[in-house]
Formats: structure tokens, C-alpha cells, sequence
């Protein structure tokens, strides 16, 4: 069976862990955000696609949900002592090694996709893991900070630094518009059996591989069932209220199931604190979301999965 998957970050990469122990014999292929992609020191930092690879392949920070396992920082120390910023994003000096390998194949020519590949030769998370393009997408947030005015600052500081606690104006995944699907990625969907929306960020996350053109076209001509990002008008983890805000999106699984809609949904797995949601047009059905723990996590992929393939008949 061909599964395709779109991931985001801490919640998607948990949710891939849970797909690949109710699936084993299955071939499971994620289509991973870039939009948060970030250079730093000189560096190409992809935080999705990092915190898919770590946590399938046993390197996470697993209280964190992003960066290694094990991880110091003395590179990030000296770095301040030298007063070269920026001192809010952590990076570790694992986490250094990772992206020093990325630039330096990126530098001598070779795109995202076999870069990622080639990271994964030593990670095996037991999924083929696409960027969702090898061409450079980055979100970026509209703000009016108190000192500087109306400015567009990169997610990760709007995210990292200022905690999404000023109200983003606008979200734009700049250079989507000009962005290619990855190789592999159209033809992972051509081939899927099904196509599965874990419960990430559905603004920064899933929507902004949805912007990439073609991809959208290519998930909804599949069965498709996503797993609700929020529970009871709140997000699970993360700041995905603040995204859908600044969207003019409702926090709610009824709000978020309907900005994906029967265009792309035919089924939704929504918490039981929210059995009566209903959407057009979508099966939506009601059962425990926490990922709480392997188990939990396992019997939620296991659930979505066999509500696409009730669906797909
Ligand atoms: N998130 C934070 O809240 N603080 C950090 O300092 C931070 C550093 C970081 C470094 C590498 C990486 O791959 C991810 C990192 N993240 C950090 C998480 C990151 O902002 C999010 O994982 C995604 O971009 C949103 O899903």
C-alpha cells in the first residue's frame, strides 16, 4: 500500500512515527514543508524537514520536538561571544553538523531533494521524505512592531523570537507562486492509495505545501482524511490559533476542516470534544487525538488510514 503523507513539524513528525508502526509493510512517502527554512551563519537551517528526519530516525530532542537528542550548545555560545547574531534561534552542535552538510552540498550543486536523501542515508526514518519543492519557499510575517513600524520579518523570528505574540497582518509563503513540486513528489501522488493531513500547522505547514503549484491538484484527486490540529477551540501544541487568526480563520476543527474542504477533505478525524462538527461534503468523524504516547499515537494513524481506505471504495 503507497501512502502519502504532508508534514509539517512536531505534530506531523509524531504522527508519521504512530503511521509508520500501524502501516509497517506500507511504503510511506512524506511531502515536507520548507517554507520555514532559514540561513543562518551562513547555513541552510530546514526545521521540518529536520524534525521529520530526527524524529523518525531517533535523533530528536524528544521533550523539545525539534533539534537532537543529547544536543550542546558551544558553538551557539561562541557565536554570541563574538556578538553575531541571532542569539533567539537555538542550534545546537549537532544540529550545526546537519546543516553544514546541507550547504555544502547545496553549494556544490545539488538540489534540497538529494541533499535531503542523502541526510536520510544515515538517519533511515523508514519513510521517503520529498521537500515539497528543491526551489527556495520561505514564509514570511507581516507585523508592526512598536519600535520599527509595519515590517515583513521571516517566520522563524516571528515564531522563535517574538512568540507570535505580535499579531501577524499577513502570512506569505514568498516564492511559492514560482515554486516546482520536487521530483518524486507529483509522481508519490499519482501513485498514492491514499493521502493523509497529519495534525499539522494548517496555515505554515500544510498550506503551504498546498501552495506549491500542482500539489493541490494532485492531493485531491486522491482519497484524502486529515486529523483535526485543534481540539476544542484550542491547538494541540504550537501557535496554530495564531496563524488562522491572522488568516481570519475560527480556531476550530469545524473552521479548519471547512479551509480545507470537500475539495480536499473526504474525511476528518475530529476529537470527541468536538463530535458534533459537521462539514460539507466531508465524512467527519469523532475519536481520541492526543498523541500522548506511542500507542495512542499508533491507534490515531491507524484510524485515519482506515477511514481513507473505508472511503476510498
Ligand atoms: N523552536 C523554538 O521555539 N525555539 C528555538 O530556539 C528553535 C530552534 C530550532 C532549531 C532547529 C530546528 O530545526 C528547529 C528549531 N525550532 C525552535 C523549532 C522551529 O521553529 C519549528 O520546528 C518549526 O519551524 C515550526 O514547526
Amino acid at each position: 500500500m503507497k501512502i502519502v503523507a504532508l508534514a509539517g513539524g512536531i505534530g506531523g513528525a509524531r504522527f508519521l512515527r504512530g503511521l509508520r508502526a500501524a502501516a509497517p509493510e506500507a511504503e510511506i512517502t512524506v511531502i515536507g514543508n520548507t517554507g520555514d527554512d532559514i540561513s543562518l551563519f551562513g547555513l541552510r537551517v530546514c526545521p521540518d524537514l529536520d524534525t521529520v528526519m530526527y524524529t523518525l530516525g531517533g535523533g530528536i530532542d524528544e521533550e523539545q520536538g525539534w533539534g537532537r537528542s543529547g544536543e550542546t550548545f558551544a558553538v551557539k555560545d561562541e557565536l554570541a561571544a563574538y556578538g553575531v547574531g541571532p542569539s533567539w534561534f537555538g542550534l545546537g552542535d549537532r544540529d550545526f553538523a546537519t546543516h553544514i552538510v546541507r550547504t555544502q552540498m547545496l553549494a556544490a550543486g545539488y538540489k534540497l531533494s538529494a541533499v535531503t536523501e542523502a541526510l536520510c542515508a544515515r538517519w533511515r526514518p523508514g519513510v521517503r521524505l520529498l521537500p515539497m519543492t528543491d526551489d527556495q519557499v520561505e514564509t514570511h510575517v507581516v507585523v508592526t512592531d512598536p519600535e520599527k513600524g509595519r515590517r515583513a520579518i521571516h517566520f522563524q523570528e516571528w515564531w522563535v523570537r517574538l512568540r507570535a505574540s505580535v499579531p501577524a497582518e499577513s502570512i506569505g509563503a514568498v516564492g511559492a507562486d514560482d515554486a516546482k513540486p520536487a521530483p518524486g513528489v507529483l509522481a508519490a501522488l499519482d501513485e498514492a492509495d491514499v493521502v493523509l493531513f497529519p495534525p499539522s500547522n494548517p496555515v505554515v505547514s500544510i498550506g503551504t505545501i498546498l501552495a506549491v503549484p500542482g500539489i493541490r491538484d494532485a492531493v485531491a484527486a486522491n482519497t484524502v482524511v486529515g486529523v483535526s490540529p485543534i481540539i476544542g477551540g484550542a491547538p494541540v501544541r504550537g501557535m496554530a490559533d495564531a496563524c488562522l487568526t491572522a488568516i481570519g480563520v475560527e480556531t476550530s476543527a469545524a473552521a479548519v476542516g471547512a479551509l480545507y474542504g470537500p475539495g480536499l477533505l473526504d474525511g476528518w478525524l475530529v476529537a470527541e470534544a468536538d463530535a458534533d462538527v459537521r462539514v460539507d461534503g466531508v465524512e467527519v468523524r469523532s475519536r481520541p487525538l492526543l498523541m500522548s504516547d506511542p500507542e495512542a499515537t499508533e491507534e490515531l494513524a491507524r484510524a485515519a488510514l482506515d477511514l481513507a481506505l473505508e472511503l476510498k471504495r
